[in-house]
């Protein structure tokens, strides 16, 4: 009989799809990840939902002002997010979005069961609606403020049906009582339970004045609430009304991840919906804190949002993981600051982890031929790293633990002891100094192996935080084993076995200038936030700063990350002569060239005016990179890129030139 793991299933919030991603909905994304991975070392069959809320009166609000209908507003910016999760390579099990038939069954379904058991009534309802909360607003702030996110909100009145929550208030009190880890962390655990304990009114459950959305199962004229389509979704994605065996296998989720403001949502509604349809509860319900932004909420609404690719595409996937579990204390809210995020990065990763990895792996290659060494008789051992080995496995206990209790700054801290001890025993013991002593030799491989075992259980601890680079050290120490499947509560010191063969050493975080980076990620937010603009502090991605990966390329990697020559080679490089130039009006950086191709004649628009006038470019030869979708800078289409280098700490871009006369249209290899 094949060994059965435990489940594990947790969500994340189903993103309202009136906006695109946010480093915010990133948060919570890359939070579920960590665990999910974590649990998944721990030996778990996890499963790892997120998925679009797509229907209510933002949505469709949102489509009317961009001309397009609801569905297709929602297409677009659900593929944004399933874009934006493959790039960032969250390892996502099932995506969920609300227009899919599947959640029409599944929610008709639960409803029906709700409404058999009679929790469900028509009723009427005139009062006042807040739009941004989709909810009914029963006791509005003056001047008809919602209390919730103090907007204005609307007069409605319509015939309802309702779900009878005021019957749920024991039967959610003593569920709080009984488990007291239901709701998490205790504050908002008792924010619920003040809320509760006021009473509680029946909820409307449908709406006749909105459109889009699934219809109550036998009365067109109403639609099912956005929220109790939204909450149901976690159902549907694993199969509810759909795939009775999936459902059996996960159902209940272990944990909802979930943004603070929609608490009441997740640990008030969505329990009662469910003991009215008599399905099993969730088991726990985590509302984090928020990221602000110069002590603001980030979000949509206020238009001050951070994007995660600039911070990916700069100084990879990881370091974007690393900066968002260590700076925010999970549960409270954290400002961001892109100078936090760089002082972090050179700190903790280039100074700190990547230092400490690429100086043993070299220290491996210079002193023992790539093999390493074994350790020095027990004895001697106990002289010579017995407190390493000591603190690696105080530090494995204490981080474990850390990541049981979602601390993720905590168990990162604790991580970060390791690198800190690890770099103070090779700055105690010298091996450079005892490498020039024959006599040494054997001291000398034991200070290795201990270094070596010690960034062992650094890479698997740190596992869950950073995947991409734990796994690219693991390999450079010589691990033929999957660090994905290593349980991190039984690391043993030693298994590294003398011997084994290191890779290469290789720096996984470069140090980054932080002038520089901080405005290349500004340009890229600036081309993010306004995709038809210039970016106001750097040149245009028609001409990327060397190392740059373009701003906006889809897919593009981490700048450190290595791509294999088949990725290099789908970018086509053509030689081309500039046959005109000329100045856009209102824009100072960038120019429209017409550049002969060989084949064609194409529209190139680049950001080349701060070096060159227009005069100076016509006959040039230039590397054009000739395979790039068009895009709009300024309103001017722009078919290709025009190769420069960015020079000095401005990015001035200069172009290149050819040894030799080469015709238009020559590739480059
Ligand atoms: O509320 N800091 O969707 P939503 C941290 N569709 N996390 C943030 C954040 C910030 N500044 N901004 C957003 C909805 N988030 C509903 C959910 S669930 C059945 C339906 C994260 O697009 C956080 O997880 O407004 C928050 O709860 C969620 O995004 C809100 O996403």
């Amino acid at each position: 009989m094949p060994e059965t793991k435990p489940k594990y299933y947790l969500t994340t919030p189903i993103y309202y799809v009136n906006a695109r991603p946010h480093l915010g909905h990133t948060y919570t994304t890359v939070v579920a990840d960590t665990i999910a991975r974590f649990m998944r070392m721990c030996g778990y069959d996890v499963v790892l939902l997120t998925g679009t809320d797509e229907h209510g009166q933002k949505v469709e609000r949102a489509a009317k002002a961009a001309g397009v209908t609801p569905q297709a507003y929602a297409d677009r910016i659900a593929g944004e997010y399933e874009q934006l999760w493959k790039e960032l390579d969250l390892s996502i099990d099932r995506f969920i979005r609300t227009t899919e038939p599947r959640q029409e069954r599944a929610v008709h379904r639960l409803l029906l069961q709700a409404k058999d058991k009679g929790y469900i009534y028509k009723g009427f309802y005139e009062g006042q609606y807040c739009v941004f909360d989709e909810m009914y607003v029963d006791e509005p702030l003056p001047g008809g403020l919602c209390p919730e996110c103090k907007r204005p909100t609307e007069k409605v009145r319509e015939e309802n049906y309702y779900f009878k929550l005021s019957e749920f208030q024991d039967r959610l009190l003593k569920l709080y009582e009984e488990q007291p880890d239901f709701i998490q962390p205790e504050t908002r655990r008792n924010e619920v339970m003040a809320f509760v304990r006021g009473g509680l009114r029946d909820l409307s459950v449908s709406r006749t004045t909105i459109k889009w959305g699934i219809p109550w199962p036998d009365d067109e004229k109403h639609v099912i609430y956005v929220w109790y389509d939204a909450l149901t979704s976690y159902m549907t994605g694993i199969g509810y009304g759909d795939d009775e065996v999936q459902w059996e296998k996960y159902w209940p989720a272990e944990l909802h991840l979930i943004g603070k403001e929609i608490l009441r949502f997740h640990a008030v509604y969505w329990p009662a919906f469910l003991m009215a349809a008599e399905e099993p509860l969730p088991k726990k319900i985590f509302a984090h804190g928020w990221w602000l932004f110069a002590d603001e909420k980030m979000s949509k609404s206020r238009g001050n949002m951070q994007y995660p690719q600039p911070i990916a595409r700069t100084l990879g996937i990881d370091a974007l993981r690393y900066f968002l579990l260590r700076e925010m204390v999970f549960g409270q809210d954290g400002n961001f600051s892109r100078d936090a995020l760089l002082t972090r990065y050179n700190a903790d990763l280039a100074n700190g982890l990547g230092n400490l990895a690429s100086r043993i792996v070299a220290m491996i290659h210079q002193y023992f031929g790539g093999v390493l060494p074994p350790p020095v008789p027990e004895a001697s051992l106990s002289q010579i790293a017995v407190a390493l080995a000591s603190k690696a496995a105080e530090v494995q206990d204490v981080a474990v633990q850390y990541y049981e209790e979602f601390k993720f700054s905590d168990a990162l801290e604790s991580i970060w002891e390791l690198v800190a001890a690890t770099d103070q025993f090779l700055t105690e013991k010298k091996p450079w100094a005892l490498a020039k002593d024959p006599a040494k030799q054997a001291e000398l491989g034991e200070v290795l192996f201990a270094a070596a075992q010690s960034l062992r259980h650094i890479v698997a601890l740190a596992h869950p935080v950073l995947p991409h680079a734990s796994t690219k050290i693991w390999k450079q120490l010589g691990e033929r084993t999957d660090i994905a499947s290593q349980d991190p509560k039984h690391l043993a010191w030693g298994a590294l076995r003398p011997g084994t063969h290191v890779g290469e050493a290789e720096q996984l975080f470069p140090r980054a200038d932080k002038k520089e980076t901080s405005e290349r990620i500004e340009a890229m937010e600036d081309e993010i936030r306004n995709p038809a603009g210039t970016p106001s502090t750097a040149p245009p991605a028609a001409t990327p700063a060397a190392g740059a990966p373009a701003a906006g390329a889809a897919t593009a990697p981490a700048a450190n990350a290595k791509i294999g020559i088949e990725d290099f080679s789908k970018v086509e490089l053509r030689v081309g002569l500039v046959k005109s130039a000329e100045r856009i009006p209102g824009a100072d950086k960038i120019l429209k060239l017409m550049v002969d191709i060989g084949e064609e004649t194409r529209q190139i628009v680049a950001g080349l005016a701060v070096s060159y006038t227009p005069e100076e470019l016509v006959g040039k030869k230039v590397v054009v990179v000739a395979n790039l979708a068009p895009r709009k800078l300024r309103g001017v289409e722009s078919n290709g890129m025009i190769v420069a280098a960015a020079v000095g700490p401005e990015g001035k871009p200069v172009i290149c030139t050819f040894a030799e006369d080469v015709p238009p249209g020559a590739k480059l290899k």
